[in-house]
């Protein structure tokens, strides 16, 4: 007799789909600015960041000069260009003049990078890169690029055996700061804005191209029209360290924060990056003490914030104190915070995010948070 058991297959969705398209993690968040030197001044003074690599004219790199900072495993690169002599400074160069500061590279570690362009170049992907070596006395990389939205791309990152402090042609780099603080220590999520109806589709790009599926959260018409004026779906990697929302803008009462950004941004491009804190509390303070600004949050949110939130780790008074958003379903909270845009364009912004049991990206704010949002829009015209 037949034993059903035998047909079902034992292996979760999940893990079958990681196989598709393994990853270790996010390689590094690459951003191309106008002033590379002063931007990691910034990330490590307000962002409590460390200086680990430099890639300039002293070591070699004649056409750019690009400082790379870590925080825990987090880590962002800042290029800017000195004298644009190839097609890549030249990209780099009309990338700053079209979108101003900027993110130009999600770029992802896999462990095996052949493979990976391999699979996503057959599943849909335009390829910017082919997969080549890389290598100086700390060892060997393989990288290779593919598109995304807008001018942003993945590299493609394998890096197994290479011990220098980031990628061939860069040099170790001491901090620029003398203890740096580590407000953060991963990268959670990057957020992508693309145009008025083309979430679908790039969600659909990163299932086919990626393997990734779809995170539960999602905000849809309902949502959209009445608070946030925007639609979003999260994809993830099978083991959910690379956690990618899209948005879209939605046509709701009052003019899209997200068209918006790709009014500013010139086109689809990395809107917010998020930070995970294990202690928010103290990053937000350190943070703010340092100049960052934070959106405002009422203080009528948090008058009723206990009915619906519930207990957290962080007295009420203290998070209505710094503006921290609390969010809570049925695997746990989550306290969030979201910057001002970090730059004079209303474009890339961060959030820092501490996590307890949910898995979810603040759902439960949006009304509050874009409220917040809407009012920084008022106060720059563009509403
Ligand atoms: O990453 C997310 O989806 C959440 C929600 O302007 C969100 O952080 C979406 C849009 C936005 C701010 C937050
Ligand atoms: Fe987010």
């Amino acid at each position: 007799m037949a034993d059903n058991s035998m047909i079902i297959d034992p292996t979760p969705e999940t893990a079958r789909q990681a196989d598709l398209f393994p990853v270790k993690g996010m390689d590094a968040v690459v951003f191309a600015v106008g002033n590379a030197k002063q931007a990691a001044h910034y990330y490590s003074t307000a962002f409590g960041m460390k200086l680990v690599a430099y890639s300039g004219p002293e070591n070699g790199s004649r056409e750019t000069a690009s400082y790379v900072l870590t925080s825990g495993a987090a880590r962002f690169v800042f290029t800017s260009v000195i004298k644009p002599t190839s097609d890549r400074g030249r990209f780099l160069a009309e990338h700053v003049a079209e979108h101003g500061d900027g993110v130009v590279d999600l770029a992802i570690e896999v462990p095996d990078a052949r493979a990976a362009y391999k699979y996503a170049t057959e599943h849909g992907a335009t390829g910017i890169e082919e997969p080549h070596e890389v290598g100086d006395e700390h060892g060997t990389v393989v990288l290779a690029a593919i598109a995304t939205y807008g001018k942003t791309r993945h590299t493609l990152v394998e890096r197994t055996g290479y011990t220098g402090p980031y990628l061939p042609g860069f040099v170790e780099a001491a901090p620029m700061v003398e203890t740096p603080k580590r407000f953060f220590q991963a990268i959670d999520h990057c957020v992508g804005n693309v145009e008025l109806g083309k979430m679908n589709e790039w969600v659909a790009f990163y299932n086919n191209v990626m393997g990734f599926t779809n995170m539960k959260e999602f905000v849809g018409d309902d949502i959209a029209t009445e608070y946030s004026a925007l639609m979003s779906k999260v994809v993830a990697d099978g083991t959910l360290k690379v956690k990618f929302p899209l948005n879209e803008p939605a046509i709701a009462k009052k003019k899209s924060q997200i068209d918006e950004y790709l009014e500013f941004y010139g086109g689809p491009g990395v809107q917010h990056i998020a930070l995970a804190t294990n202690d928010i509390v103290a990053s937000v303070r350190a943070m703010r003490a340092a100049g960052v600004q934070f959106l405002d949050t009422p203080d009528s949110y948090y008058d009723t914030l206990g009915e619906w939130a519930g207990e957290t780790r962080v007295p009420v008074e203290t998070l209505r104190e710094l503006k921290i958003l609390v969010d809570r379903d049925e695997d746990g909270y989550l306290l969030q915070i979201f910057t001002k845009p970090v730059q004079d364009r209303p474009t890339v912004f961060f959030e820092m995010i501490e996590r307890h049991g949910s898995m979810g990206f603040g759902k439960g704010n949006f009304k509050a948070l874009f409220e917040a949002i809407e009012r920084e829009q008022e106060r720059r015209g563009n509403l």
